[in-house]
């Protein structure tokens, strides 16, 4: 029998997926084709949540460090020590000398038990802001009031040209494919924008390949080329935004060649885009993670926000720039069972974590990490190593011992997906929400998150923190909904939530002016130029000789971040040298090169690549191996919005390594 269950990992898909247990008890995970996005296939990454579940690396047992190795303890002593150091601290530091590291590692809506835990304390230190999207959400905020984005259906069906920019859709988005496909099929032009090459580039009518962290410049310059030709929407912008004017005085400093010297693209490329956007829209730009990882990605976001809005992309069907769909959130009252609000916090960013643990005043005594493996993931991660090193008692929760746990006093075993229930869903993307159904029992002695926080809160005399059934956590997070929407998640799988296909239809935006701020009032109350602004200012323009490429640590093809298939052996990671590095460095396929800048060195095998920005690297982000992780290269620089790291903002050099 087959059980319908979903994936809870960070993505944009959340899949629907059916499981079947043969008598061996042996796991096969595929996709629900009654689902209308996984349509009955799964990603290696869905597939690999079941041989995880059985994995004989995963961790079954509470372990404790005993000098430099793990011995398994029970939960009872495990619980008991943790209690007292956690009594300790609060006793001594007070509620800030408590850190809890987490991020999205699971989407489970039950997961925000973790923080309930904290905030029930009273409070905590706990970690905010984002290594994955805040530059764009902001950005987004700014000029719509939030970030929407129209139905796949929608695009599918009405787009006249669709622009992926800067998401890597066959690896990251794999069910947006055939959606692609249906829109090229009934003639839309399909367009990728991209510093690497991408797979998805072998069905586009044009790629481009613009210098990392220059996208800015380039929607900027081609918006002029459609101003001085007239190729706006008039209508909308008299009617529906406020501060055009400002912006069309910026961009009179975008002439095409100093677009096109700063961006690498050319000027051919550049009208030709003005074109597509001036006069065959309507155009749905799909809009990636990638290039609002840079120092002014936040602004990069704003400027292709800009040009769409100006060449009349919004509201209207087929259009849009489908960032993230933060529509979804609506629909959950994750504060109902987290309680923050009454909690007295202390935040560290994701981003800078490390530096604010070896600087808090109050220390850090204790640590909890759940849900992240921040030792692979955080930019500059031997710094983050070390920081959470100098900590005197750390737990980690996890399923395997990441790089994170080997660095822990204790590691707990938590549940698989397969093992527990939830509902999960995605903001990045479709209004579908699934459920999260047990199919296995759970392994050895692990269990789920939130019931070792109701353990560590009886041990502590603190048992009505977590007081409750999931019965209750899952109708008050799920209130919004409505009553019965639990039973009717159990009964069908998934629902779709009641979100139009068109966002912004009726051009009313949740801006302070009602409008499309071409000129934002939030931007310039948060200390930033009012419109996108995405030319370097002086001190950027750095000469770069001794690391003469941009280094990109863009996300593996086959794993989910650091979640790698437990067999393989991984000591050496793939470099992607476009050709002509290669020929400038004589460097050959497959052997083996050293790839270095002033924090880090590799050696890695090359992999040549034809297409992709002249002057840019790639290594695989999540990798770890040879001592050391991809974010030992890149530094805790942050983008100009929100809480956003500018990891991707990274230089680098190669050499052969011969003999
Ligand atoms: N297979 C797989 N899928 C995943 C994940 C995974 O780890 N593996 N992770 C999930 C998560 S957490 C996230 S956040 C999403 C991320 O999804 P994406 O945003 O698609 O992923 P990224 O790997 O960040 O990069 C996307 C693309 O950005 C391009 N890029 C980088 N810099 C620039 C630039 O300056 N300009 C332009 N135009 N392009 C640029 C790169 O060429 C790359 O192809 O994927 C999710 N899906
Ligand atoms: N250089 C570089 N750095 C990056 C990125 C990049 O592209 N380049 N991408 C960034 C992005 S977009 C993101 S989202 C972050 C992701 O960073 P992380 O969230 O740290 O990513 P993962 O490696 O997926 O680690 C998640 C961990 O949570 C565990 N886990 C899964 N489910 C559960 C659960 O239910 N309970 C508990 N306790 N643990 C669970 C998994 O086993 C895994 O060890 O990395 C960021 N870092
Ligand atoms: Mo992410």
């Amino acid at each position: 029998m087959k059980v319908k269950t979903a994936c809870p990992i960070d993505c944009y898909d959340g899949c629907s997926v059916l499981v079947s247990v043969d008598e061996r008890g042996h796991i096969t995970m595929e996709g629900n084709p009654d689902h209308p996005i996984t349509k009955g296939t799964l990603c290696n990454r869905g597939r690999q949540l079941a041989v995880r579940r059985d994995s004989p690396q995963r961790i079954l047992h509470p372990l404790k460090r005993i000098g430099d190795r793990f011995v398994q303890i029970s939960w009872e002593q495990a619980i008991a020590e943790i209690g007292q150091a956690l009594q300790k601290t609060l006793d001594s530091v007070g509620n800030h000398g408590v850190l809890h590291i987490f991020d999205w590692g699971s989407g489970g809506v039950l997961k925000n038990l973790n923080q309930r835990f904290f905030y029930g304390l009273g409070g905590c230190t706990e970690t905010v802001g984002s290594l994955c999207w805040d530059a764009g959400l902001e950005a987004q905020t700014y000029d719509f009031g939030r970030a929407d984005s129209h139905s796949p259906d929608d695009m599918a069906n009405s787009a006249n040209a669709v622009v992926v920019w800067g998401r890597n859709v066959a690896n990251t988005n794999v069910h947006m494919m055939p959606y692609i496909k249906q829109a090229q099929q009934r003639g839309a032009k399909l367009v990728v924008i991209s510093t690497l090459e991408q797979d998805l580039g072998r069905r586009a009518d044009r790629c481009i390949y613009p210098r990392p962290g220059s996208d800015g410049i380039l929607a900027l310059g081609i918006l002029r080329i459609c101003r001085d030709h007239g190729w706006i929407d008039k209508a909308f912008i008299d009617q529906f935004s406020v501060g055009w004017d400002e912006l069309s005085q910026e961009l009179d400093a975008y002439s095409v060649d100093l677009v096109a010297s700063l961006t690498d693209v050319s000027p051919d490329d550049i009208h030709w885009l003005a074109d597509l956007y001036g006069n065959q829209g309507p155009v749905a730009t799909l809009l990636g993670l990638g290039m609002q990882r840079y120092s002014r990605g936040g602004n990069t976001v704003r400027a292709i926000d800009a040009l769409a809005a100006a060449t009349g992309q919004i509201g209207v069907p087929g259009g849009g720039v489908n960032y993230a769909q933060r529509q979804v959130g609506r629909f959950f009252d994750e504060e109902s069972i987290m309680g923050r609000k009454s909690a007295d916090v202390r935040t560290f960013e994701r981003t800078t974590q490390a530096a604010e643990i070896l600087a808090a005043d109050p220390p850090i005594r204790i640590a909890f990490v759940t849900r992240t493996n921040p030792a692979v993931q955080v930019p500059d991660s031997q710094t983050f190593r070390k920081a959470f090193a100098s900590i005197g008692c750390k737990v980690v929760i996890d399923t395997f011992l990441t790089k994170t746990a080997e660095l822990a006093d204790y590691v707990l075993p938590c549940t698989n997906v397969l093992e527990e229930e939830d509902v999960t869903y995605t903001t990045m993307w479709h209004p579908y929400v699934s459920y999260i159904r047990p199919v296995v029992p759970p392994k050895g002695e692990a269990k789920p998150d939130w019931q070792i926080f109701r353990d560590l809160a009886g041990e502590i005399g603190r048992a009505e923190i977590m007081a409750g059934t999931v019965d209750e956590w899952l109708d008050a997070a799920l209130a919004p909904f409505g009553k019965a929407a639990i039973d009717e998640l159990r009964e069908t799988g998934f629902i779709r939530l009641p979100i139009e296909d068109v966002p912004w239809a009726r051009r009313v935006f949740l801006t302070p002016s009602g409008k499309f701020e071409f000129s934002s009032e939030w931007a310039k109350r948060d200390g930033h130029s009012p419109v996108a602004r995405c030319l370097p200012e002086g001190a950027d323009v750095e000469s770069h000789v001794e690391y003469p490429y941009a280094l990109l640590t863009t996300h593996p093809r086959k794993m989910q971040n650091s979640q790698r298939d437990t067999e393989r052996n991984l000591d050496t990671p793939t470099v992607e040298v476009p050709q002509s590095i290669a020929e400038q460095k004589g460097l050959a396929e497959g052997a083996l090169a050293r790839v270095f800048n002033d924090r880090a060195s590799v050696v890695a095998r090359i992999v040549i690549r034809p297409g992709g920005h002249a002057g840019t690297l790639r290594l695989e982000a999540g990798w770890y191996g040879q001592g050391m992780t991809t974010n030992d290269f890149t530094t805790a620089s942050k983008a100009d919005f929100g809480s956003q790291s500018a990891q991707y903002e990274c230089r680098c050099n190669i050499e052969s390594i011969t003999g």
